[in-house]
C-alpha cells in the first residue's frame, strides 16, 4: 500500500468520517484535535457529533486500532486539514483555525509528506497555507518556491460532503484536487483513490477553492431566487408550490424549493468568501445572502399578522432543525425564528423537534412548550411549518384544516 499512516486534523463533521473512512481501508489513521473530550470520546469508540452510521465505522477502526485520536500531533506521511473557516464581522473569513494546524503540524513534517486542505476556503488560503508552514520549517522546500521538486506537497481537496449522506458521499462523490504543482496533484489524487470510488479531477490549488465556493454559492442563489418567487406569489395571491413544479416542467428550468431561510454551516457561510475576494464584482452572490437572510423575518411578521386575528394564540411551530430530518439546530432558521417570535409576547408557543429530545434553554426560560405533533395540532391556532421533517410530511393533513397555517415548506398544501 501506498500510503501506511495519515493524521487527519480537526476531527468535527468532515474530520471525523474521513478519518473513520481512510482507517477502515487499512491504513494508520492519527486523528487530531484540540478538544480532549472529543479525543477521549473517539479513543472509546464513540462519536460526539451526529452522522447517520458513524458510530459503527469508528466503533470498529478504533477497535481494530487502525484509528486513535490525540491532542499533539506526530509525524505521518499525510495531513489532512479539516478545520473550521468561519466568517469574522463584516463577514470576512477566518483563517486563525487553518494558521494553528498549520503551526500544530508543522514541527512534525518530514520531507516527502503531503500536506492537504479540505476545509472550505477563500482563494488563496492554500498558498497562505503553504507560507505559514514554510516560515515555520525554513530546512524544508514548499511548493511555492520549488515547484514540483519541493520536500513538502500541498493541495487543496474541498469537502463536498452532505450532511446526513456523509459516509456515502465520501466515497461516490468526484472529488476536485488542486494541488500547488504537478506532482502535489498527482500524489493528492493517490491518496483518494485509496477511498474515494467517484472520479479525482485536478485543477491548481485556486480553481479548487473557488469550485467548492461557487457550488455553494450557486445553491444560495438558486434558493433566494425561489425564496424571492414565495414573496412574490405571496403578494400576487399565487402558490409558489404549485408555480415551481409548472415551470419545472420546463426541460431547463430547475428551481430548488423555498423555505423559513438558509441555515447550516456551508451554504450561509462559504458565498461571503467570494463577496470578501471580490466586493464590486460578487453583485448576485451577495443579493443572494441577503435575500436568503431576510426570509425569517419576512416569516415573523407572517406569524405575528396571523396572531392578530386570535384573542390569544397559540402558535405551534413545527420543526427547529436547520433542514429536514436531522437533529442539527446550529444556524437554524427555524431556531431563529421562534427565537424572534419569543420577544414579541404573540401568546403561546409549541414548539415540536422530533430529532431531539430537548429543545434549547433559551426557548424553556423564554415560555416555549416542546410539545408532539398531535398535542400541536389539537391546540393551536396557528400551525408554523418550519422544517419538511418526514414526521410532519407523514401527517394526517385533514387536521391541518380548522388552523391557520404558514407553510414555509410546502408539506401541507
Ligand atoms: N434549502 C432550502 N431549499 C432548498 C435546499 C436547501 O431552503 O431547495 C435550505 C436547507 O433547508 C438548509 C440550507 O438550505 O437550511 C442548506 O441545506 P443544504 O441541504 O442545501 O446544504 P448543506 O449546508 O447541508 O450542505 C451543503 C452541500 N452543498 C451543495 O449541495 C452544493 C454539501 O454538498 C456541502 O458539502 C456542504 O454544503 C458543505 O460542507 O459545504
Amino acid at each position: 500500500m501506498a500510503f501506511k499512516k495519515v493524521s487527519v486534523v480537526g476531527l468535527g463533521y468532515i474530520g471525523l468520517p474521513t478519518a473513520a473512512v481512510v482507517a477502515s481501508r487499512g491504513i494508520e489513521v492519527i486523528g487530531v484535535d484540540v478538544n480532549p473530550q472529543a479525543v477521549e470520546t473517539i479513543n472509546q469508540g464513540k462519536i460526539h457529533i451526529v452522522e447517520p452510521d458513524l458510530d459503527i465505522v469508528v466503533r470498529g477502526v478504533v477497535a481494530t486500532g487502525n484509528l486513535r485520536a490525540t491532542t499533539t500531533p506526530e509525524a505521518a506521511e499525510v495531513f489532512m486539514i479539516a478545520v473550521p473557516t468561519p466568517f469574522k464581522e463584516e463577514f470576512t473569513p477566518d483563517l486563525s483555525y487553518i494558521e494553528s494546524a498549520a503551526n500544530a503540524i508543522a514541527p512534525v513534517l518530514e520531507k516527502g509528506n503531503l500536506v492537504i486542505l479540505e476545509s472550505t476556503s477563500p482563494v488563496g488560503a492554500t498558498e497562505k497555507l503553504a507560507g505559514w508552514l514554510s516560515a515555520a520549517r525554513p530546512d524544508l522546500s514548499f511548493p511555492q518556491d520549488a515547484g514540483d521538486s519541493a520536500d513538502i506537497k500541498v493541495a487543496h481537496c474541498p469537502e463536498r460532503v452532505l450532511p446526513g449522506y456523509v459516509l456515502q458521499e465520501l466515497v461516490s462523490n468526484d472529488r476536485v484536487i488542486g494541488g500547488m504543482s504537478k506532482a502535489c496533484s498527482e500524489k493528492a489524487v493517490e491518496l483518494y483513490q485509496t477511498f474515494v470510488r467517484g472520479e479525482c479531477v485536478i485543477t491548481n490549488a485556486r480553481t479548487a477553492e473557488m469550485a467548492k465556493l461557487t457550488e455553494n454559492s450557486f445553491r444560495d442563489v438558486n434558493i433566494a431566487f425561489a425564496n424571492e418567487l414565495s414573496v412574490i406569489s405571496d403578494k400576487l395571491k399565487i402558490n409558489v408550490w404549485e408555480l415551481i413544479k409548472l415551470a419545472n416542467r420546463h426541460p431547463r428550468v430547475n428551481i430548488l424549493n423555498p423555505g423559513p431561510g438558509v441555515g447550516g454551516h456551508c451554504i450561509a457561510v462559504d458565498p461571503w468568501f467570494i463577496v470578501d475576494s471580490c466586493p464590486d464584482e460578487a453583485k448576485i452572490i451577495r443579493q443572494a445572502r441577503l435575500t436568503n437572510d431576510s426570509k425569517p423575518h419576512y416569516v415573523v411578521d407572517q406569524i405575528e399578522k396571523a396572531a392578530d386575528q386570535f384573542k390569544k394564540p397559540v402558535i405551534a411551530c413545527l420543526g427547529l432543525a436547520f433542514k429536514a430530518d436531522i437533529d442539527d439546530l446550529r444556524e437554524s432558521p427555524a431556531l431563529q425564528i421562534v427565537e424572534e417570535l419569543t420577544k414579541k409576547n404573540l401568546g403561546q408557543i409549541f414548539a415540536v423537534e422530533p430529532n431531539v429530545s430537548a429543545i434549547p434553554e433559551n426557548l424553556v426560560h423564554a415560555g416555549v412548550e416542546q410539545t408532539t405533533l398531535e398535542v400541536a395540532l389539537e391546540k393551536a391556532n396557528i400551525i408554523v411549518v418550519l422544517v419538511d421533517h418526514k414526521q410532519f410530511k407523514a401527517a394526517d393533513k385533514t387536521l391541518f384544516m380548522t388552523k391557520f397555517v404558514i407553510d414555509t415548506r410546502g408539506i401541507v398544501n
